[in-house]
């Protein structure tokens, strides 16, 4: 990790370009935490985090929301930026596009930390141009749903559906790449048609609509998200089949709606990826102003809902 000594005073300098900033201590900070969007439980639990934990400790946090548009989302951490909050908090919505604002942040002083998302070192490397990125590993989720799925398929020919999420955004990239890495290794169960449905409910519902009809002999959803997934339901309901028997779903995120409906057996599988980053953020924050080194990434430890385990992780989903 490049630090640039005494960053307040140089913040914005040549100096300090390049490098990362680094914070001194305070008793409070401002934070700036620009977020994707607002529009689903796993967004409003991980905006709720943040807000409990920066009320918690007292610190200043100017909250934006992105409201699903990357552009918005630049214009966003500018705004940010603009305002010379001590720190920024960002959920990239997309890699490669963010990158840019990311270093734009680090040339003005500020220190960035990632959270959920992350990009690509090719982008923007950590411990030069962002601190670290604070989420879970998406390849192991996606590993984990094949694994699950193929010790659970009773001697059927798994034809799957698989539904990505946003475009551009490394939980798409990696929980596909865990997937189908794992599912390459147990032929002859095979993806049949992989698309995106943004990580959204009613495109999830839409697509998977489409996609039934297009593919009968589906007989799996593999979704990148819960909400996806819920969608992926309703339009095997509306088909006259029934999600988890005729057709299996397995998603990612863990949200309660979900885990209910493993209970109720619609949906067969759930990987958790935990939307509660609050106390891992500032304790991050808190951490590097202390003089702190950080790796490339903080994982997060995340758990597992099958019909078995989901009754008990119910109360704890979020
Ligand atoms: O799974 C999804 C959300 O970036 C890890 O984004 C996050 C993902 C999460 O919209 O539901």
């Amino acid at each position: 990790m490049q630090r640039s000594a005494n960053c307040a005073l140089l913040a914005g300098s040549v100096l300090a370009k390049g490098m990362l900033p680094s914070l001194t201590q305070q008793a409070t900070y401002r934070v700036g935490f620009a977020q994707t969007e607002s529009d689903n439980p796993w967004r409003v639990a991980q905006t709720a985090s943040m807000k409990d934990e920066a009320k918690r400790l007292g610190f200043d946090l100017s909250y934006t929301d992105a409201q699903g548009s990357t552009a918005k989302q630049v214009a966003d951490v500018r705004s940010l930026i603009a305002k010379r909050v001590d720190v920024l908090f960002l959920s990239p919505r997309e890699d490669k596009a963010l990158a840019p604002v990311v270093k734009e942040a680090r040339d003005a002083g500020i220190p960035v930390i990632l959270l959920d998302r992350t990009i690509n070192a090719q982008y923007a490397v950590p411990g030069r141009d962002y601190l670290t990125f604070i989420g879970s590993d998406f390849v192991k989720e996606g590993g984990r749903v094949a694994t699950w799925l193929v010790n659970n398929a009773r001697g059927k020919k798994l034809n799957i559906i698989e539904l990505e999420g946003t475009v551009g955004a490394t939980p798409t990239i990696d929980r596909k790449r865990g997937f189908d890495w794992v599912l390459a290794q147990y032929p002859p169960h095979k993806i049949v048609v992989s698309q995106s449905a943004d990580f959204s409910r009613d495109k999830g519902r839409q697509l998977t609509e489409l996609l039934l009809e297009k593919y009968p002999e589906a007989n799996v959803i593999y979704a990148h998200n819960d909400e996806m997934a819920i969608g992926a339901v309703a339009a095997i309901e509306a088909a006259g089949k029934k999600p988890g028997k005729d057709i299996m779903v397995l998603s990612i995120d863990g949200g309660k709606e979900a885990v209910k409906l493993v209970l109720d057996g619609k949906i067969n599988y759930v990987v958790e990826c935990n939307p509660r980053f609050g106390p891992e953020a500032f304790k991050t924050l808190q951490g590097y102003a202390k003089g702190k080194s950080y790796g490339d990434k903080i994982v997060n430890q995340d758990r597992d809902y099958t019909p078995q385990t989901a009754k008990a992780g119910l109360s704890s989903a979020y």
